[in-house]
């Protein structure tokens, strides 16, 4: 894959087990918006950016059908921010920019081991996007 891949679009509703039952939101970005570029990548996690309301945050993004809850009728995209909201943002904006590949999605048949799995997911997310902050900062 060729990193960074970016795209853009709209916050909509997914469903709503993410923040309850896996301790995890996540925003699902429009799939009208960015099926072009999802379609061709590898289903599973990515590290990088996500730029919301003109802020950029780190973020951890799962592409791919959530085969661990029977599959979506759809390939979708949706991303983690690393920051506390007490807030939804549905029909926002949000971009990403993602930089790198973590894993493949997989099929969980335990919640507990997909909740632990993604808290691993978040760790490596902040060692990555940390060395790539530490290369940039020795390239200077
Ligand atoms: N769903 C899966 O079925 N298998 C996975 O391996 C998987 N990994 C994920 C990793 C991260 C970092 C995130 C944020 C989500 C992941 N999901 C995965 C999607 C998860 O099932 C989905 O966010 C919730 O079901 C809410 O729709
Ligand atoms: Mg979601």
């Amino acid at each position: 894959m060729n990193f960074p891949i970016k795209t853009t679009g709209h916050v909509e509703h997914g469903f709503k087990r993410g923040g309850k039952l896996l301790g995890c939101p996540t925003a699902n970005l429009s799939t009208s918006e960015t099926k072009e570029v999802i379609k061709d990548l590898t289903c599973g996690v990515y590290y990088g950016w996500a730029v919301l309301r003109n802020k950029t945050y780190k973020s951890v993004t799962n592409i791919g059908w959530n085969p661990s809850f029977g599959v979506n009728t759809e390939k979708i995209i949706e991303c983690h921010l690393l920051e506390k909201f007490d807030e939804d943002f549905y029909g926002e904006e949000i971009s990403l920019t993602l930089l790198g590949f973590i894993r493949s999605e997989k099929k969980f048949e335990n919640i507990n081991e997909l909740k632990s799995q993604i808290q691993s997911d978040i760790q490596t997310t902040i060692q990555k996007l940390g060395e790539d902050e530490k290369n940039n900062l020795e390239n200077i």
